[in-house]
């Protein structure tokens, strides 16, 4: 089946869903295409993933860049597929200009779960019309209604957005990697706040245990910062590189995941989630109205004695009238 070209209808992409349901991987990565395009195909797609999501734990997989994320997400998912689970991974990365296909270094990295089964897909998003908050949960949907779980976000902690969009998931794993500050990094791109599980990685480096104390210190300092619900994070040690402490990594995940159900947590954070989205669809039809609004009117209705926040106002009431 052809994926159908922006404006094919929704009866082409409903078919494709339902492909993508009983097992289709190429039905899922065009799926995929076009919720990375955005526009109408993409409204489509979630219009038909809709009814069949809320089963896969959305596992966010964080921190700085070559603290490990790729290398670890490669391992765990490894293991959870050889234990008969059916993982998918969206691996994100905000700064690459390539769009649609693998990134090259992550391709290799994560060779390993391919092999095992694992569904991969690297997402670039930068120049997606409205950005990582719009196109990962989309995607995520996607890879929930294909029958994928867990789907794992693996997504650099660099910026707010990128934060946001990993706290988004139903448990976020923070990593840190020995040397001098990371854990200092990490608190101030305010992934210690989002953090439900941290990963010490490289723990076959000097410093790994410096680095799990400084985790601990902070985390001592400001009981304030652990997420509601499931109390002070873990922290898992592990050497990615060599498999070591996946296993743990794995039970530290799911007991996460147990703790959320039991207390009405999970439904609490995935109501979060959709009033999160929500308002990232909302904001992008605004900000579409607003540039209709400037363009066909053009500036000539902003008088001299009007300030521009007055002719916003006005423009404002007009818009949303
Ligand atoms: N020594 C050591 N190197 C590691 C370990 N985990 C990852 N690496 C290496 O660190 C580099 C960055 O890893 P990557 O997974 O791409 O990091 P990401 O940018 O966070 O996704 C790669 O060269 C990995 O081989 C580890 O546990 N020990
Ligand atoms: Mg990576």
């Amino acid at each position: 089946m052809e994926a159908p070209e922006p404006g094919a209808g929704s009866s082409a992409v409903a078919e494709l869903a339902g492909a993508s349901r009983s097992g289709d991987r190429r039905a899922t990565a065009r799926l995929l295409s076009l919720v990375e395009r955005g526009g109408d195909p993409a409204d489509e797609v979630a219009s038909a993933t809709q009814a069949h999501v809320g089963e896969a734990h959305v596992v966010g997989i964080t921190g700085a860049p070559g603290s490990g994320k790729s290398t670890i997400t490669n391992s765990l998912t490894t293991l959870l597929a050889e234990a008969g689970r059916r993982p998918a991974v969206l691996a994100v990365d905000p700064s690459s200009p390539l769009t649609g296909g693998a990134i090259l270094g992550d391709r290799v990295r994560m060779s390993g779960a391919s092999e095992a089964g694992v569904f991969i897909r690297s997402m670039a998003t930068r120049g997606h019309a409205g950005g990582l908050a719009l196109a990962v949960p989309g995607a995520v949907r996607v890879l929930d209604a294909a029958g994928f779980d867990p789907v794992v976000v693996e997504t650099v902690g660099v910026g707010q957005v990128e934060v946001d969009v990993t706290a988004a998931a139903d448990t976020t794993v923070v990593v840190v990697a020995p040397g001098w500050g990371d854990a200092v990094q990490a608190n101030k791109a305010g992934l210690l706040e989002v953090a439900d599980l941290f990963v010490v990685n490289k723990a076959d480096r000097p410093g790994a245990t410096d680095a799990r104390r400084n985790l601990d210190l902070m985390l001592d300092l400001s009981t304030a910062i652990t997420r509601p619900g499931t109390g002070r994070p873990s922290i898992t040690m592990t050497t990615a590189t060599e498999g070591d402490g996946i296993g743990e990594l794995a039970a530290a995940v799911a007991g996460h995941l147990d703790l959320l159900c039991e207390g009405g947590e999970l439904g609490q954070r995935r109501e979060k989630r959709r009033i999160a989205e929500v308002r990232a669809h909302l904001e992008h039809l605004l900000a579409g109205a607003a540039d209709e609004a400037l363009t066909t009117e053009g500036l000539q209705p902003v008088q001299a004695s009007e300030s521009p926040m007055m002719a916003a106002r006005r423009l404002a009431r007009k818009l949303l009238g």
